[in-house]
């Protein structure tokens, strides 16, 4: 269970940041999901309800990818590039990360390694090694957004919970559980999310919109790919690749890649799915799913100090191009059934 006062000594340590800064810093790892960018807006508002003349500042190396610009608030997320044409000072007091360490940050790592005070809010088992100021992680959180819910409703912070707080929260919820399917879904879960729509907010249209719609070419690259998909280790490894040449054959983003790797999961008899995403940089992406047999979050960080992420659930990020990965990471995989 998430249990906010458990984190008391950082939570003043947070307060005393936050009484004596003017300019708050919140970012989190590029490529942002649904509970991220719900924890940014979440943590935003949580600051500005206590604080409202305080100078907070959204900022990600990458935008909000295209599906969450309709979150109430996501009008408010900048890349380094929309902050400089503010002319504003890139020298922040306080730095916060949320859903992920800072090795992931690009170009926003140095703004925030400038920090006086920096706080990692987080509900990841495995993170990246740094020397954070305040560490607020809980591995038990569903989400970020439930931790970070947990501490709005401190005496100190005691945000009000309105419709658009509320979606911050449900958005990182329904994310990181799947619609409340995944192990992560604890009854403290499905209670918060109760507890959210009594604010009225219209939740189909954030369940809709914020993860299952898709763009047409989307859709066209969800179908290309998976009639690519390949069984391996007898049917208990299902793996599929995506060519930075695919996403431009189709005109898709990165990001429509999105629920991809649900389908693949939910093919009869397999334990493990994998997708390659080959990046602009002609690294490789992983991700994993699990059924629970292997630790795909140890398994990612076996692979690459970058890798880690949830047991059912994890990435990595290698140097090895696209064509060359299956061969590397498929054998070790299968290995790991045995
Ligand atoms: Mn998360």
């Amino acid at each position: 269970m998430v249990d906010a006062r458990g984190f008391s000594r950082e939570l003043a340590e947070l307060e005393t940041a936050l009484l004596r800064g003017k300019r708050v810093l919140i970012t989190a790892p590029g490529s942002a999901d649904g509970d991220s960018v719900g924890a940014q807006l979440a943590v935003r508002k949580m600051i500005l309800h206590r604080f409202p003349t305080l100078e907070v500042v959204i900022l990600n190396d990458e935008p909000y990818p295209p599906r969450y610009t309709f979150m109430p608030d996501s009008q408010f997320a900048m890349t380094p590039e929309s902050y400089a044409a503010t002319g504003k000072s890139k020298q922040f007091d306080l730095g916060i990360i949320v859903d992920g360490g800072l090795d992931r940050a690009g170009r926003v790592r140095e703004i925030f390694e400038a920090c006086h005070t920096t706080v990692f809010i987080d509900h990841h088992a495995v993170s990246a090694k740094y020397n954070y100021k305040i560490r607020i992680v809980d591995q038990h959180a569903a989400a970020t957004t439930e931790l970070v819910f947990h501490l709005s409703q401190t005496p100190f912070f005691s945000t009000p919970i309105d419709h658009h707080f509320a979606q911050h929260i449900y958005l990182g919820l329904i994310f990181d559980t799947g619609f409340f399917r995944h192990s992560n879904t604890t009854p403290e879960v499905m209670e918060l999310g109760a507890r959210l729509l009594k604010t009225g907010f219209d939740f189909t249209r954030v369940g809709e919109r914020g993860m299952l719609e898709r763009t047409y070419e989307s859709l066209m690259l969800m179908s290309h790919t998976l009639a690519q998909a390949r069984l391996y280790a007898d049917g208990r490894i299902i793996w599929a690749g995506i060519s930075q040449d695919t996403l431009k054959s189709f005109k898709a983003h990165e990001d429509d890649r999105e629920g991809i790797i649900d389908h693949l999961f939910l093919t009869h008899g397999v334990e493990v799915a994998v997708l390659f995403f080959e990046l602009p940089t002609g690294r490789t992406k992983i991700s994993f799913r699990s059924q629970g047999a292997v630790d795909v979050a140890s398994f990612a960080r076996e692979l690459t100090e970058r890798g880690g992420g949830h047991k059912k659930a994890a990435g990595a990020n290698l140097e090895t191009p696209l064509k060359d990965v299956p061969d590397l990471v498929l054998p070790r995989l299968a290995a790991k059934l045995a």
